[in-house]
């Protein structure tokens, strides 16, 4: 028998299907097409190790199941050449980026080559090939061209260490994302895409595309919309109008005070003479901060001045006392606010520091049963009892939920400070807000929110509510304005209006709607929506990007590089390393960046900032459906035919980045006519991230890397890794590798091996003969049929493994007891069983289709279906107890019902004798497993 060796497979095999061109995806072909994309890779000098391999491992398997289900599935690959990685590496090994690349990409082919994946090499490409760049050129100029490319001198965040501009998307928590290292403000001249005038396409367009919501979230929660109202107060005693942002006009009645920004030009206008002083020094330690500071400062302590001024508020005509703080920023908004401490966080700080009025407008929605939190054994249910309060629910975790009369509110607070263990706030309540649930005496009940942990605020409750004498305003009012309960009303979005006039009572959101209304009709204010998402800085000033298609001309000022003299090639330097002073290095080669006005042929010069890395990748799918077309960027007949990707593989990491440029380019692509689908990516998954076996991240410096070859080259083979890394755990599913599990997938593959040997063997011996055990193996194969193709549909991995793995256990065990008599079952089960795991591990399912004796590839047969008679197995096997104890088992129809069961286990020759002359007390059943008699 022949032994199962990859080392010999699996390099005969890719030199086989390289040769027959087996995974080239046909123009135009009449099959459906598939478009199967996973991300394509930075050629970093480090290559790639077993974490990368999961997304391409999965991807591959989906495009061969595809293919195998008839589809004429376009799985490419290609480099994503450009960038900062490639441009360090090059630096620091004393090399050039092309030679850099050059070495990284043969790197990354062999690894590639050697897991045996089905990508369409023919259409591969990189992106810092001149022929791929030409038309990255050209499709900016098409931005330019429409007024969405444009100069401005901006504050950029500027990372020290790479010493480039980078995006806002580039940027987390203050640090470069690539480099770690903390970020700068810097003033430069920058170009930028402006992808927030597609702000709302972004957002309305994940509707039409199938990404699961923790993506589709991220990208809403990036773009930050936010839909408020521009409303005008006059200035007291002026004509001066004072417009604010808001987007809560449901709270205009809480606006206790106004804040301008120190930048605001209103500011020296109304300040009184008494308040100059103060208010100009307010204004200069504003200057000295940048924005970050000022951010950052605003999360601690709040400093303003007030200016003396008032404001007439539009609709309830109060006066309003006018401060400025740097707080608010010019930038955002109108750089003004309308401050209501009573629900907004920042404002509520400021008024506590100030000593201003706090007034609450919205009460939040009643009858919300959420959690006390109590963890006190020691407070029973009677001392509950005692103060009036009633428990209301416990929940799984142990959360008592209770409700107290409003009038007894000292009382339970006693009680808790009372009993409570020393500790216990700080011990039990960690993050969770603590509710009170106050019931009033028309049996309504309201909420109040605590969470500031310190244990004094507790005994700052002493206030005796008087429910006689107080109207429910007034409790509302000394609620909101003590500190402790203030938390109640914060970032309240939905409740009843109080305090609000004529608009009492009506709910938050349709207050929303009517204070606009009224503004709008009263001339006093418009709708207004605001973005987080800011314009793409797309300058970098490095020397390994795409240079910029522009020229300067001192008389025509930018012009874009006509279409024929595209691409604007990167010139061989010996010299590249970034500068300190934010030139790019380009700008050094005079020869290169001299040159002519396109438009009057003056001297000009070229722009000498590159592309961000993230260009080449922002249409880099379209240019597969056409690779080599040097008169387009695709041709439209192409495009048109294979249309947008179908499943789109990718990290996480890349959601508010990559997937939303992309997305960005791909509609205004769309808009010009360019494209004929809206969306580029109709599905997108994203895998988890696999960890090293110490459960740190794979990293070089941390010498934890698993490279993939080293793997392959130590026997297991390609094939065992494969299918390891698709069983290893969900696929969505952040997870340490494990070197074992290899080993098992490694054994699993020698057991279908040795089981194809076997059956091979005997029917050399022509022992054909049908068998009993034929349904039996029938069974096995038609399940495992539909449960492997259920999991592939669901993207459920691990769980087609694994029933394969059960599955070839099953057949070991048929095996021993009918010695492959059934001669037709078994083929039908080596054959489909084998075509199950080809997607998985091409290799080995390969070579055994060929020894059985099949014409053409595994790769290119019709993926099996399954015969429903075969699901249901006929009988069942029931448990019969007396008493819990086992007693007999019974062979049942697979159907029979409860009594049908319950009349034959009581007739059973063993069971019987336990029921004689007794009538069992209860009897219980579970359809189909277990019967037992109480008696
Ligand atoms: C009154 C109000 C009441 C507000 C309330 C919020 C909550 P987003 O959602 O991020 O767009 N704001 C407006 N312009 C500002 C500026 N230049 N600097 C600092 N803060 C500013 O935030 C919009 C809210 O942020 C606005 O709505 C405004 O405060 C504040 F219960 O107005 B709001």
């Amino acid at each position: 028998m022949k032994r199962y060796n990859p080392k010999e497979i699996e390099p005969r095999w890719q030199k086989a299907w390289t040769e027959t061109g087996l995974y080239k995806a046909i123009d135009f072909d009449k099959r459906p097409k598939y478009v199967m994309l996973t991300e394509f890779p930075y050629p970093s000098g480090a290559g790639i190790h077993i974490g990368h391999s999961r997304e391409y491992t999965l991807g591959d398997v989906l495009a061969r199941h595809k293919r195998m289900q008839g589809y004429n599935v376009l799985f490419p690959m290609g480099y994503d050449a450009f960038g900062l990685p490639t441009e360090n590496y090059a630096i620091k090994n004393k090399v050039s980026p092309q030679k850099a690349t050059d070495d990284n990409v043969a790197t990354f082919q062999k690894q590639l080559e050697a897991l045996g994946f089905s990508f369409d090499w023919s259409r591969s490409f990189r992106t810092t090939d001149p022929t791929y760049y030409k038309w990255t050129q050209w499709l900016f100029l098409q931005f330019f061209k429409n007024g969405l490319a444009y100069q401005a001198e901006i504050a950029i965040n500027w990372c020290p260490f790479c010493k480039t501009g980078l995006a806002n998307e580039e940027v987390v928590n203050g640090r470069h994302e690539r480099c770690d290292t903390p970020v700068e403000k810097k003033f430069l001249k920058q170009w930028l895409l402006k992808i927030t005038a597609y702000a709302d396409r972004l957002i309305n367009g994940l509707a039409d595309v199938d990404y699961p919501s923790r993506i589709a979230d991220q990208q809403i929660n990036w773009i930050g919309r936010s839909k408020g109202a521009e409303v005008d107060f006059v200035v007291d005693g002026t004509d001066e109008k004072l417009t604010v942002f808001t987007t809560r006009p449901d709270t205009i009645y809480g606006v206790t005070f106004m804040v301008l920004a120190p930048e605001h030009p209103l500011l020296r206008t109304i300040v009184t003479e008494e308040q100059k002083n103060h208010v100009g020094n307010c204004i200069k330690a504003a200057q000295s901060k940048t924005d970050l500071e000022r951010e950052e400062e605003a999360g601690r302590e709040k400093t303003g001045v007030f200016t003396g001024a008032y404001a007439v508020n539009p609709i309830s005509h109060q006066k309003i006392p006018i401060w400025a703080s740097d707080y608010v920023l010019i930038g955002y908004g109108a750089g003004a606010i309308m401050a209501v401490p009573a629900h907004d966080e920042r404002d509520w700080e400021f008024a506590s520091k100030f000593n201003l009025p706090v007034r609450p407008v919205i009460i939040p929605q009643t009858g919300i049963a959420s959690s006390f939190v109590m963890g006190q054994k020691n407070i029973t249910p009677t001392d509950i009892a005692g103060v009036g309060g009633n428990i209301e629910s416990v929940t799984g975790s142990g959360v008592l939920c209770v409700t107290f009369p409003i009038v007894q509110a000292a009382a339970f607070e006693r009680l808790i400070v009372d009993k409570m263990e020393p500790g216990f706030w700080n011990e039990y309540i960690s993050d969770e807000d603590v509710i009170f649930i106050f019931k009033h005496p028309d049996g309504s009940t309201e909420r109040l929110v605590l969470n500031d942990k310190n244990e004094p605020h507790i005994r700052n409750l002493g206030h005796k509510f008087n429910h006689q004498a107080e109207t429910d305003e007034s409790v509302w009012e000394w609620l909101g304005n003590n500190s402790f309960y203030v938390r109640l009303f914060l970032n309240c979005h939905e409740g009843k209006v109080v305090n609000s006039g004529s608009y009492n009572g009506i709910n938050a959101s349709d207050m929303r709607e009517q204070v606009v209304a009224d503004l709008v009709a009263s001339g006093y204010g418009r709708e207004q929506v605001h973005y987080k998402l800011r314009d793409w800085i797309f300058s970098r000033q490095h020397y390994w990007g795409e240079p910029i298609p522009i020229i300067h001309c001192p008389e025509h000022g930018a012009v874009a590089v006509p279409d024929n003299q595209l691409p604007v090639e990167l010139p061989l330097v010996d010299y590249y390393e970034p500068t300190d002073n934010g030139e790019s290095p380009l700008s050094a080669i005079e020869s290169w960046v001299n040159t002519a006005c396109p438009t009057c042929g003056q001297p000009a010069k070229r722009e000498t900032d590159t592309m961000p890395n993230w260009a080449g990748s922002s249409w880099y799918y379209l240019r597969y459906f056409d690779p080599h077309n040097t008169a387009v960027f695709a041709d439209r007949s192409k495009l048109d035919y294979w249309g947008a990707v179908d499943m789109y593989l990718g990290g996480m990491e890349h959601t508010t980045l990559h997937l939303l440029y992309s997305r960005f380019w791909h509609q205004f692509f769309y808009d010009q006519g360019l494209v004929p689908t809206p969306e580029p990516y109709m599905a997108r998954r994203g895998q988890g991230i696999i960890l090293a076996a110490d459960g740190a991240k794979m990293s070089k410096s941390r010498g934890n890397v698993i490279d993939p070859i080293d793997v392959i080259d130590s026997g297991y083979g390609a094939d065992a890794l494969r299918v390891a890394v698709a069983f290893i755990a969900p696929y969505d599913q952040t997870t340490p590798w494990s070197p074992e599990g290899v080993a098992g997938t490694y054994r699993f593959l020698n057991r279908v091996w040795i089981l194809t040997q076997e059956f091979m063997d005997s029917t050399a011996s022509g022992t054909g003969e049908q068998g009993a055990h034929e349904k039996d193996i029938l069974q096995i194969i038609h399940r495992l049929i539909k449960k492997v193709s259920d999991d592939l549909a669901g993207l459920n991995f691990n769980t087609a493994i694994a029933a394969q793995m059960e599955a070839v256990n099953e057949l070991y065990k048929l095996k021993e007891q009918d010695h492959f008599v059934s001669q037709e079952a078994w083929k039908f089960a080596v054959d489909n069983l084998l075509m199950l795991l080809a997607p998985f591990a091409p290799h080995i399912t390969e070579e055994l289709w060929q020894q059985l004796g099949h014409e053409g590839s595994i790769h290119t047969s019709q993926w099996p279906s399954h015969d429903d008679k075969y699901l249901t197995s006929e009988t069942v096997t029931v448990v019969v107890q007396v008493n819990g104890k086992l007693r007999a088992q019974l062979e049942l129809p697979a159907d029979v019902s409860e009594s049908q069961a319950v009349e034959a286990a009581k007739v059973d020759s063993k069971i019987v004798e336990y029921l004689a002359d007794k009538e069992a007390k209860r009897t219980i059943y579970i359809p189909g497993r277990l019967i037992n008699f109480v008696i």
